[in-house]
């Protein structure tokens, strides 16, 4: 029987957990380092941005209902009967390895700290092997106890999307990888409340191969409609109108080509997939097609400074405005953004860059603006990289008037080729020949 849940790490992941938990009547506590977040959710608040149906609200009402109380300090993990670790796990693909230092330090913490017979599962995203080499070390020599014997250890990837992050921990199926048999039917026991779909009992090795694994493959799906796109380029013809017509062929769902791949899962996947098996074998096809992914954003920069050359137009004065921040399209998430890759390769060209984005408030020194056509006034090229849909209802009649030079680098087929050329406009984009 559950009672008392801790939840370590209170961000896109931990939250939403914490607080559907809190919902289904257990005593939830969520702990996380940073204390601004921690005052925040006990006010309760959201901690995190972005456009979350029913998040902040859910999180008022558990609050409230004292269901959910957030802290810094691990000695709540005392008496826990189930402990989520949801921190970050990000990728250092200059060591080429995981950055597990969040997750050491939150094991160590929750080892010295968690009672016997506890329920300790990561939700985090891993390398295959993880928990055998580093988690379940790491609890056994903290806590002075054996993991299947003295507590219970499981894996169960979160599959969250910003934007969906409750509607996904709901309506997702989820994989329970549990170091043995005990471990899979608790972890199971306690998901049920929250999961409205299919559990799938498995050992932790299964489980961290089908997390990654289930991200590099659509990031090759994604990679291959960029090499689409890029062999339509050299035709002349429309990567759209191909996917398009290929999609009616049974079974084939070839993806969207754009302006590149961003993300907190799909940038780093396909390495921490790749990372398992460091030393046994190299994975080619998901690395081929990372390198390929993260080509996108500098190839759609290169449309546009190609098309300043052809015009034999000097790069030193120019203007050009990115449109779109976020990674994702009507979305404030900003990590791995392509566009950051776009704006960097642009100055590197000498380029004055403006940066449009409605979504995403701020980002680092970053001058974000907020009024679209005051953002383009003057310049002599758009480069469109997020497909928010305010992209799709503007005005072309006043962007023309407004810039100094009509030149539209679209990195996501958001407007129509023969109408911008009707219009006056010299059109681009990836994938659009
Ligand atoms: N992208 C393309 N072409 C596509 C689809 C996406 O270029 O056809 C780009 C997007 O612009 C974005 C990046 O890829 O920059 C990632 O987009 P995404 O739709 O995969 O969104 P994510 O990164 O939030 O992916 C998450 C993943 N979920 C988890 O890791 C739990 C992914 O496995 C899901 O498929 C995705 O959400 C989803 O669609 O729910």
């Amino acid at each position: 029987m559950f009672n008392k849940i801790v939840i370590i790490g209170t961000g896109y992941v931990g939250i939403p957990v914490a607080a559907i938990f809190a919902d289904r009547g257990f005593n939830v506590v969520g702990i996380n380092r940073t204390i601004e977040k921690v005052d925040a959710i006990n006010k309760g608040l959201c901690p995190i941005e972005g456009d979350e149906p029913n998040l902040a609200e859910l999180i008022d009402k558990v609050v409230k209902s004292k269901k959910l109380v957030a802290t810094t300090d691990y000695s709540e993990c005392k008496n826990a009967d189930a402990i989520l670790i949801c921190v970050e796990t990000p990728f250092d693909s200059k060591k080429w390895e995981p950055n597990y230092e969040s997750l050491k330090s939150a094991l160590k913490s929750v080892g010295e700290n968690m009672s016997k017979d506890t329920l300790v599962i990561v939700e985090s995203t891993i390398a295959p092997t993880t928990m055998d080499t580093l988690v379940k070390p790491i609890l056994e020599d903290a806590s002075k106890m054996e993991a299947g014997r003295d507590f219970l250890l499981g894996n169960c990837p979160e599959r969250v999307m910003p934007g969906k992050l409750l509607y996904n921990i709901e309506n997702l199926p989820r994989v329970c990888g549990g170091i043995n048999e005990e471990t899979r039917t608790k972890m199971i026991e306690l998901y049920s409340p929250v999961v409205n779909a299919e559990l799938y009992p498995t050992d932790c090795l299964t489980a961290e191969v089908v997390k990654t694994a289930e991200n590099a493959y659509r990031d090759v799906e994604i990679a291959f409609a960029n090499e689409v796109a890029l062999i339509c380029e050299k035709l002349g013809i429309d990567a759209y109108e191909v996917r398009e017509l290929v999609n009616k062929s049974p079974y084939r769902n070839m993806h969207y080509p754009g302006a590149g791949v961003g993300g907190h899962c799909l940038p780093k996947d396909s390495l921490l997939l790749s990372y398992g098996v460091k030393g046994i074998l190299t994975p080619k096809i998901m690395l081929l097609a990372r390198e390929l992914n993260n080509e996108m954003p500098l190839h759609t920069a290169a449309l546009l400074l190609q098309t300043f050359r052809d015009m034999k137009m000097n790069l030193k004065d120019k203007r050009v405005t990115v449109c779109g921040f976020a990674y994702l399209e009507n979305s404030d998430d900003t990590r791995n953004t392509p566009s950051l890759e776009v704006i960097n390769e642009l100055k590197k060209n000498g380029i004055e860059v403006m940066i449009h984005d409605s979504f995403v408030k701020s980002y680092q020194d970053i001058d974000i603006k907020k009024d679209f056509y005051k953002s383009i006034e003057g310049a002599d090229g758009l480069i469109f990289v997020t497909a928010h849909n305010e992209y799709r209802n503007l005005d072309i009649e006043k962007i023309k008037e407004t810039m100094r030079t009509p030149i539209v680098i679209d990195g996501r087929n958001i407007f129509n080729k023969e109408e911008m050329k009707n219009k006056g406009f010299i059109y681009k984009g990836v994938g659009k020949g």
